[in-house]
């Protein structure tokens, strides 16, 4: 088996790193001085490629990789891997579902709170020595306010069970009304979100959610309303966003993702209303280590001829010869 490569795209824990070095070949591609370089000289021997992939993997890419049979995104969110390309293709794209869903609820519950009762803030007004020269000012509540959550899949319906034993009222917007839900249903988003106070994003990223946040959402939200982002930060139209804070025209934001990151617009940074996250709503070592785990095993499987473990839907498992 030593004779089955695998390319590891961008920096990752030594839990991937070292369990897919025990058993191939591996190359670690951000550490080479020509990238591009080793992928014209060694692409056709690679058949996995692993990573978190900050840039896009698609037909342009996957093309250089003639041998690759899987993808493995490190995270449930693979929207910079080209998934219906790759099935069409003959190839498994691979992600780490269901284990990091508790991790991102408790950090989407994590991040409403502070959102809401500017804890952040609070905590930064003690550092600085205000609190001995009166107290913090009183915040909004997260009394008597209902919840309207996009996408309420996995990790949205881990979302939903804590904001309930909260007291929240919960309802939910997706392509379709689920069965066996018990929330309200929203076909128009606009629609729900007048109907509540509290935004939670939690839909997959990619063309399809482009800023379906936009301006009409916004609005609709309004000056009590609080908007968490734990999904990825293309979804919410960003300076419409920070147009609406700046002009307190909603409440607050809790983001834990953004459009461009690591960078952030620096505008949000003077912003009082406004919780801002680097992307951890799974990174703690249990979670990350899960999913690391799965990101191996799934190499593993295909290595060894099994099926992987959780292709995503558009390379369903066995994949259909094109
Ligand atoms: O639309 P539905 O009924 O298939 O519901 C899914 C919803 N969803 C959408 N809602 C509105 N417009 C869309 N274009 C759209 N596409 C998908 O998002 C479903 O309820 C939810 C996704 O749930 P899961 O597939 O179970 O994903 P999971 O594990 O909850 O993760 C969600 C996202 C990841 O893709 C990452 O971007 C982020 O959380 O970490």
């Amino acid at each position: 088996m030593s004779d089955f490569e695998v390319l590891i795209h961008g920096p990752m824990m030594a839990r991937v790193v070292d369990g897919l070095a025990a058993r191939f070949t591996v190359h670690k591609l951000w550490e080479m001085s020509d990238p591009d370089g080793f992928i014209s000289k060694n692409g056709a021997s690679i058949q996995a490629l692993a990573g978190g992939f900050a840039s896009k993997v698609d037909g342009a890419f996957l093309t250089r990789l003639p041998a690759v049979k899987i993808v493995a995104n490190f995270g449930v969110g693979y929207d910079s891997v080209d998934a219906q390309w790759a099935g069409q293709h003959g190839i498994v794209v691979t992600n780490t579902p269901d284990v990091l869903s508790d991790e991102v609820a408790d950090t989407a519950i994590g991040l409403l709170i502070n959102t809401v009762r500017k804890l952040p803030q609070a905590e930064r007004y003690l550092r600085e020595g205000k609190w001995i020269k009166g107290s913090y000012p009183l915040t909004a509540s997260l009394s008597e306010r209902s919840m309207g959550i996009i996408g309420l899949g996995r990790i949205g319906k881990a979302i939903a069970k804590r904001a309930e034993a909260f007291g929240i009222k919960i309802c939910y917007h997706g392509r379709k009304q689920q069965e066996g839900v018990p929330f309200r249903y929203f076909a128009n988003l606009v629609e729900m979100a007048k109907a509540i106070d509290i935004l939670m994003i939690i839909v997959p990223g990619g063309p399809e959610t482009y800023r379906m946040v936009n301006r009409e959402v916004m609005e609709a939200l309004g000056p009590n309303g609080v908007l968490i982002n734990v999904a990825r930060g293309t979804v919410v139209d960003e300076p419409v966003l920070l147009e609406m804070l700046e002009k307190n025209r909603i409440l607050g934001a809790g983001l834990d993702v953004f459009e461009k990151e690591p960078n952030v617009p620096s505008a949000f940074l003077g912003l009082d209303n406004v919780v801002l996250l680097p992307h951890v709503a799974s990174a703690s070592v249990h979670t990350r280590g899960l999913m690391a785990q799965m990101v191996v095993d799934n190499i593993i499987a295909i290595a060894e001829g099994r099926p992987p473990i959780s292709p995503v839907a558009e390379t369903a498992w066995p994949l259909r010869k094109m």
